[in-house]
């Protein structure tokens, strides 16, 4: 019966079990192309800006589909602010379109850092700066290790580089570019200039609509980026009206808020929900579980066209979140604030960390019994990643417990410390196995939706997002991620519609499936 096991991809019940067969990734997920030898400095075009999000290795154990599911904010927030008579471009090299364009060569390149592509940052400034543009660097990375990040770049912007930009971009055509450009995330997040979403290639993304309407969150765990030494960053929003207008503006069905938590101000994210409910559309948000002691915003949550929630539960042993001091509610009631969700159309994306100092060798069966008994829609794991500037960092490193400074495996993925109860190996296997036993067959069997007429979105969303990494592989190369999915999104929303109609006149909700990943 070796034929039927594989077919069913019976993947045993012991997380540490040996030999495993490796995961599919093909080169092109795991390595940036190779620059070419950068040639002879050249006049640059000027007033020309050439905006790169660099090629970060993806982890076979996810969805490709989560790399294009929505733009990061972070670039073209920057071309929203860019004074006009300067010419921007914009350039993921995660969309698999091969070199970025050097011709002609761009006056300034702007390129977003964070630890994990750090390295293929730097190339990359080195290959434009060789030839003759000067290169500004910013982002995550930049706000954390400036002194590492400094001689790879012309300058830097550390923080809010949507308040930097304009002022670099000024000294630059005086001639007068400075080194090190800081700003603090404190000024009203009004003030902000709508992002440049006409820049990016639609037809690369599911939708082009990555929304942020606040900054910060009311917690500051210990493992977060946001507890980083250096950054300020209080919880600041934007217009209900703003979002709405950005939403309408970019013609697209579906939105992903990218926002660290929509939830944190009760008041605001009500107001959001009342300002987006006539629009139609449908979106997805991170949210921290507490939303659900209000069960009325919920409710407004659903109506306003919230298909599905990123939520943090990180851990179920209550102890570890204490430790990491976020304020959370207990485990023993995450079933039943699950349960609330679903009973309203919203899917739950759960997002677990595993290697905290409190689990155990048996964490990672109890864990996965746990998402299935919710029936939990999809989940996503992190093994625990200490970022530099953040508290655990700190506490890691006093304990002498970090097992290197390679950045690149810093991506939550690779085990960079040695955990408390268990070896490295046996939490890089207990986390492997974790996301082979989520997308197998039997445990989506047993998560699937009670109710009949969600079993065709519930079994879509699993198998074309989830298990389907050849199709987007072809589909993000051939650019027809955007035709593939917009059918799909628009019957989502459509019947989020009819569920929302019986959700207003208070009849029974019944049910509401959604293909669409829950968030990023
Ligand atoms: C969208 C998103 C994604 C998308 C797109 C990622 C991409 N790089 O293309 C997807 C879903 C693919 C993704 C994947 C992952 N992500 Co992600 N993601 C986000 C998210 C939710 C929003 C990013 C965003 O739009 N921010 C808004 C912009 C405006 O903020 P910003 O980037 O900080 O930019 C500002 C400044 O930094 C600065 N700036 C930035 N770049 C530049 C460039 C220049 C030239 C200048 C002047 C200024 C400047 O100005 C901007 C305006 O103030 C953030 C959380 C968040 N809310 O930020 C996490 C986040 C960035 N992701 C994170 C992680 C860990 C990952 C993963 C590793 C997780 C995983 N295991 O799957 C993967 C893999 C990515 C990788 N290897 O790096 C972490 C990074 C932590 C860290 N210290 O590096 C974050 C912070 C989430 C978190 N709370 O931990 N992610
Ligand atoms: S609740 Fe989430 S976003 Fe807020 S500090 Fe904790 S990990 Fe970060």
């Amino acid at each position: 019966m070796n034929w039927l096991s594989t077919l069913l991809e019976n993947v045993p019940s012991d997380p540490f079990y040996q030999p495993r067969k490796p995961l599919w990734l093909p080169r092109e997920m795991s390595d940036a192309p190779v620059l070419p030898p950068p040639g002879s400095h050249r006049q640059p075009q000027m007033r020309t800006v050439l905006l790169i999000n660099p090629f970060y290795a993806k982890s076979p154990h996810g969805s490709f589909g989560k790399h294009v599911l929505t733009p990061t904010l972070a670039l073209t927030s920057i071309a929203g602010a860019t004074p006009p008579h300067w010419q921007v471009r914009h350039w993921d090299e995660n969309l698999l379109q091969g070199l970025p364009p050097a011709e002609p060569l761009p006056e300034v390149v702007g390129i977003t850092v964070h630890l994990t592509f750090a390295k293929r940052a730097y190339e990359l400034a080195r290959w434009y700066r060789a030839q003759g543009s000067q290169v500004v660097l910013g982002g995550l990375h930049v706000l954390s290790c400036p002194e590492e990040v400094a001689p790879h770049a012309d300058a830097l912007a550390i923080g809010d580089g949507v308040q930097l930009w304009p002022e670099i971009l000024r000294d630059i055509e005086r001639g007068r570019l400075r080194q090190r450009y800081e700003a603090t995330y404190e000024r009203p997040y009004t003030l902000d200039p709508p992002p440049r979403r006409d820049l990016l290639p639609r037809r690369s993304f599911l939708t082009t609509t990555s929304l942020i309407a606040t900054r910060g969150c009311h917690n500051r765990c210990g493992f977060c980026y946001l507890s980083t030494d250096r950054l300020r960053m209080p919880y600041r929003v934007r217009e209900p009206e703003d979002i709405r207008r950005q939403f309408e503006t970019d013609d697209q069905p579906y939105a992903v808020f990218t926002d660290n938590n929509l939830g944190s101000r009760r008041d605001y994210l009500r107001e959001l929900c009342r300002a987006l409910r006539p629009a139609k559309k449908i979106w997805s948000a991170a949210v921290t579980l507490d939303v659900t002691d209000d069960p009325a915003l919920v409710r407004e949550m659903a109506l306003a066209g919230c298909t599905g929630v990123f939520i943090g539960f990180e851990s179920l042993t209550d102890q570890n979140l204490a430790d990491a001091h976020k304020r959370t509610p207990l485990a023993e009631d995450y079933a039943r604030r699950v349960r609330m969700f679903h009973d309203l159309g919203i899917q739950v994306n759960g997002s677990f960390v595993v290697g905290f100092d409190r689990d155990r060798k048996d964490t990672f069966t109890t864990l996965v019994q746990w998402i299935e008994a919710v029936r939990m829609e999809c989940a996503t794991f992190h093994i625990l990643t200490p970022y530099p500037g953040t508290p655990l960092f700190r506490q890691l490193e006093t304990e002498d417990r970090l097992l290197h400074r390679d950045w690149e495996k810093y991506d939550t993925a690779h085990v960079v410390f040695r955990p408390n109860q268990m070896t490295p190996e046996e939490l890089l296997l207990g986390y492997d196995w974790l996301y082979r036993r989520l997308f197998s067959h039997a445990s989506i069997w047993l998560r699937k939706p009670n109710e009949l007429s969600a079993l065709p979105a519930y079994f879509a969303g699993c198998y074309l997002y989830k298990r389907s990494n050849r199709l987007w592989r072809f589909l993000i190369k051939r650019q027809l991620v955007h035709a593939v999915w917009r059918p799909l999104v628009e019957m989502t929303r459509l019947r989020h519609l009819a569920f929302r109609q019986r959700l207003e006149m208070q009849t029974k909700p019944a049910v509401c499936g959604t293909p669409i990943p829950a968030s990023v």
